[in-house]
């Protein structure tokens, strides 16, 4: 069935300020038209829910057009970015695509944006800029931080958008973006959308008394107004000056616009938590039923009611297409749960930013810091941020006169706010640039745990979009930090899907690693050991075979079990390891996993139908650890040729203790390695 025919009124998206305010009539009518199809899709939207036709929840915008649809109809579509909220649906109708498209995302069928992978209103056009949301509230604001900013750097004048509620307000992640927005200075309109509830929760019961949203802004150095959206020839008007204002100056704009929930919460939602009257005072306040006064009052009654019925009667072809569209297929899904790996870029034959082809001694942090380098002299995409890496260089020294030589623009240091920093690098990533971050510790990630694990992992599944986002976590223990900077977080990260992980030992790896990493089109975490960037020294060079660090490396061979390691540990065993050979006359195979995501476990495979025994040595702990998953998919795929039951190795289960005598107790040494095995040996 082809998409029906849009109404001509619908056929120009964009409202121009300057032309518009003098043909405001015409503004009004044609903001009226996409305002009653917004409202007219929303109703029709809950019918189908109420049908059974729509799963999930719904979250009407009724009471929101007056908002969203001035301000999708003023935006620039050709380069702004925009993140709507769960109230957004009129916005997301005029930013793009056909009404079917949205009507299809609801039904989840096979047509819909997100080929039904996600609900209701989690969906968006990232390849226009609209970001689609997640549930996790307050997240998208940063994602709008970062790819309003890669259109300015690529020289486009681009404003963002930023929508959210009142109650998301209260998100330490709002608070960490428009600390970020100031200081970065970046063209963003933050839209809170002050609807009086939080699901059940009145003003009252989120905030001190006396608030008012929009002052907080002040505190960043954010110029700031508050809009009631009632009247809507007045939100034109201070939306579109908002726009220019934050088009020109560049800096960050607060708008908290009073606006409603004409609907409650959700479809289920009763509102008897509301008081007396209180919902009769937001129905008269409706924005669609003042400006439908104020255009009967202009042009008729018969005019208006015509054009209301032309949509309604769009409306329902629409919705007759969408519902004849097939349901979706769960075939393919697990091939999009990562962007497709694309062709090698053109790395020039050198180690750095000097075309000299030899190999050079470095360690650890040193290989490190001249892939950065050569990343950053080669690919003009590359960006560098995290916390001291600026003039200090980072926590560990790695990004060391990178600032000096690649300048502010690209290298430069974050404030202490995790989660709106990796947000802020997705959206950066999500329009084409390639963010590197560095964590100061690997233990800090749990700060921005909503923005790697469920935001950047799941975009390409859910939209299509690539998010080339390397986030380097130097982790691990041995070193007295604690158990606030020694954890191995590669099982909490890896157990959600969508992260690739790369995880050397060597310096020739870890350059190689950089380069991998940061030319995959999906979120790779590079672990970083601290207590090897400056242990060994050895000779690193340009490798054109760097992608094999995506598989498994052999370290030793040997004939009575295949050993499996990575990191630190692949040292720590091979000592082992070389003992037992002199001690015991038994010889090991060892595999330097090198790849923690995704897997390539053909070589081990093999090796392991040689020797037909398997031992797993990690240094994170052992519930739960990376090694079961190991141990399960090899004994899964061999387990009738083993000959002994797996051994598997890891830290004990504790916070990582402080002490160096209770450290070295709690993860595994080589005199540990060493008694393990050979018990295990009998
Ligand atoms: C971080 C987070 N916590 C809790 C929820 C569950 N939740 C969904 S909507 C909602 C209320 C949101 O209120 P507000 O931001 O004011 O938006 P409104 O629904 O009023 O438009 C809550 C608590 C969530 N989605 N995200
Ligand atoms: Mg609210």
């Amino acid at each position: 069935m082809g998409l029906p025919q849009t109404p001509a009124i619908l056929a120009g998206r964009a409202l121009r300020p300057a032309e518009d305010n003098d043909h405001l009539p015409d503004a009004l009518w044609r903001t009226f038209a996409w305002m009653h199809l917004a409202r007219a899709t929303d109703n029709r939207i809950l019918e189908l829910f109420r049908q059974g036709l729509i799963k999930g929840t719904v979250t009407g915008g009724q009471g929101n057009e007056g908002l969203v649809v001035p301000l999708a109809l003023l935006a620039d579509k050709e380069i702004d970015v925009i993140s709507f909220s769960h109230r957004g649906l009129g916005g997301h109708m005029v930013w793009s695509d056909h009404l079917c498209a949205q009507l299809n995302q609801y039904l989840a069928n096979a047509e819909s944006p997100t080929l039904g992978r996600e609900g209701n209103i989690h969906h968006g056009d990232p390849k226009n800029r609209s970001l689609p949301m997640i549930s996790h509230l307050g997240a998208m604001v940063s994602n709008v931080l970062g790819a309003t900013d890669s259109q300015r750097r690529l020289g486009r004048p681009a404003v963002g958008f930023a929508f959210f509620g009142d109650g998301s307000s209260s998100t330490g992640d709002i608070h960490e973006s428009l600390n970020l927005a100031s200081l970065l200075s970046l063209p963003v309109l933050f839209v809170i959308e002050n609807n009086r509830y939080a699901y059940s929760t009145p003003l009252e019961e989120q905030f001190a008394p006396g608030t008012e949203l929009w002052r907080r802004a002040a505190g960043y150095q954010i110029e700031a107004t508050s809009i009631d959206c009632a009247d809507t020839a007045t939100t034109l008007q201070t939306l579109s000056q908002a726009i220019e204002r934050v088009r020109t100056t560049g800096r960050p704009y607060l708008i908290e616009a009073h606006t409603l929930r004409l609907r409650g919460h959700a479809a289920y939602d009763t509102g008897d938590y509301l008081r007396p009257g209180e919902s009769d005072s937001f129905w008269a306040r409706d924005p669609l039923a003042k400006l439908r006064t104020r255009l009967v009052a202009d042009k008729g009654e018969p005019a208006v009611a015509a054009l209301e019925q032309e949509l309604n009667a769009f409306l329902e072809e629409c919705v007759k297409v969408s519902l004849a569209v097939p349901r979706p297929s769960p075939v393919g899904m697990e091939n999009d749960v990562f962007a497709p790996t694309e062709a090698p870029l053109p790395w020039l034959p050198s180690l750095g930013s000097t075309p000299d082809a030899a190999a050079e001694t470095l360690n650890f942090a040193q290989a490190i810091n001249r892939a950065l380098r050569k990343i950053l002299t080669e690919r003009p995409e590359a960006v560098l941020l995290g916390q001291d890496i600026g003039t200090y260089g980072g926590a560990f020294k790695v990004t060391d006169g990178l600032l000096k030589d690649f300048g502010r623009a690209r290298v430069f240091n974050t404030p202490l706010a995790e989660s709106a920093c990796t947000g802020y690098a997705i959206g950066l990533a999500l329009n084409g640039h390639r963010p590197i971050e560095e964590f100061q510790f690997a233990d800090f990630s749990t700060e921005a745990a909503t923005q790697i694990g469920l935001n950047a992992a799941t975009y390409h599944f859910r939209s299509g979009a690539k998010v080339p986002l390397v986030l380097r976590f130097p982790c691990g223990g041995g070193l007295t930090m604690g158990s606030f900077h020694s954890q191995e977080l590669e099982s909490t990260f890896l157990s959600l899907p969508g992260i690739k992980a790369l995880y050397p030992s060597t310096p020739q790896d870890a350059f190689n690693a950089l380069l991998a990493a940061v030319e995959d089109p999906n979120p790779v975490i590079v672990f970083e050991h601290k207590a090897l960037y400056r242990r060994l020294k050895q000779p690193v060079r340009w490798d054109p075979a760097y992608r094999e660090v995506w598989t498994p490396r052999l370290v030793r061979s040997g004939t009575h079990a295949t050993v499996i390691s990575y990191g630190d540990m692949v040292h720590v065993t091979n000592e082992a390891l070389e003992y037992l050979e002199t001690e015991y006359e038994k010889s090991f195979d060892l595999f330097d996993l090198r790849a923690l995501s995704p897997l390539r476990l053909e070589a081990i495979e093999a090796s392991l139908a040689r020797t037909h025994r398997l031992i797993v040595v990690h240094e994170g702990r052992r519930t739960h650890g990376f090694g079961a998953e190991l141990v399960a998919r090899l004994t899964e795929a061999s387990f009738f040729q083993l000959e002994a039951p797996p051994l598997r190795l890891g830290a004990l289960d504790l916070p990582v203790p402080f002490a160096p005598e209770l450290e070295n107790a709690y993860r595994p040494t080589r005199d540990a390695l060493i008694d393990r095995i050979a018990a295990w040996l009998g």
